[in-house]
């Protein structure tokens, strides 16, 4: 069993490893996906996108409904006449917004207390009553409430009306990439049994990795390709790079019925690029499945050659 201690730095290792290669993933912007001529609000405007990267500034805001408000302002794009969009979202019985779907709002702040109240106004411009559903992906609170993370998706019927529709998506600092899993993997699976599998760095053969499946887990989804191999203290250090996987296939490495994955790891490559040392003791996978979710995983190793003697 790993201490709790050892884990916490081991997934500190992982987590600053994941924030070196997906850092600039967060996203703020304001989309009206799609919208009817007739939406007072969002003008018919489609394919419509706002951003910092056009210089448009988002303030979020806490509204006395416990809910969250935007304040979107920026310089109008070609062919627009919009400067600013106001948000308002709150959820039923003043209760703290959380991810979830909100159906049957109607227009904040007149909305009955059993009811979620949207408002979605621009530049001169608000409905005086609506209808629609809005759905929050996600929304995170710093200390003393601030928005932090936030992003929701919503269909606006202007008026009630559903003709006067507007698809709308906000985002703020809104990271999609899911929480890494940890998964269980097995270095040269079958050979050694539960002793730690030996690696000798001087082999010009293949490395095999087996990334097992589990009721909660399936293995054959992770993209082979995505897959990296390296010693966690190595890598952390800078001393080391992850090496990439050369292929992989899919079998039921340990016979339990279900279909793992064998990705395999040139041993050359994890010599030269310093992933695996002598000394080493542990190897650290990554990598992602096909809808994006990284994966992690430890397995103890034995290498050789054994350090030199000073
Ligand atoms: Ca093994
Ligand atoms: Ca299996």
């Amino acid at each position: 069993m790993r201490s709790i201690s050892k884990m916490l730095a081991l997934l500190a290792v992982v987590c600053s490893f994941w924030l070196s290669t997906k850092q600039g993933e967060a996203e703020t912007r304001f989309t009206v996906v799609d919208s009817s001529s007739s939406s007072w609000v969002a003008r018919g405007y489609h394919d419509y996108t706002v951003s910092p990267d056009n210089g448009w500034t988002f303030t979020p805001s806490r509204n006395f409904d416990n809910g969250v408000g935007f304040y979107i302002s920026g310089p109008a794009l070609a062919g627009t006449t919009v400067t600013y969009w106001r948000l308002n979202f709150a959820a039923p019985f003043n209760a703290l917004l959380v991810p979830g779907e909100y159906a049957d709002f109607q227009r904040f702040p007149f909305q009955d207390n059993d009811r979620p109240g949207l408002e979605f106004a621009s530049t001169g411009r608000l409905d005086n009553q609506a209808a629609g559903t809005f759905e929050i992906l996600e929304a995170t609170y710093g200390p003393s409430g601030e928005v932090l993370t936030f992003a929701a998706d919503f269909i606006h019927y202007g008026e009630t009306l559903v003709e006067r529709y507007a698809i709308v998506e906000v985002r703020y600092n809104y990271d999609e990439t899911p929480p890494p899993v940890e998964v269980e993997i097995d270095v040269e699976p079958g050979k050694g049994g539960p002793k730690p599998s030996r690696i000798n760095l001087r082999s010009k053969k293949t490395l095999p990795v087996a990334i097992l499946s589990t009721t909660d887990f399936d293995a054959t989804e992770v993209v082979a390709e995505t897959v990296l191999l390296g010693d966690p203290v190595l890598l952390e250090a800078g001393s080391g790079i992850a090496v990439p996987s050369v292929g992989g296939s899919v079998e039921d490495v340990n016979g339990d019925g279900m279909d793992d994955l064998l990705v395999l790891f040139q041993i050359s490559e994890i010599s030269g690029f310093g992933a695996v040392a002598p000394g080493s003791v542990e190897v650290l996978l990554i990598g992602e499945t096909t809808s994006g979710t990284p994966i992690y995983g430890f397995d103890n190793v034995r290498v050789t050659p054994k350090k030199k003697k000073k």
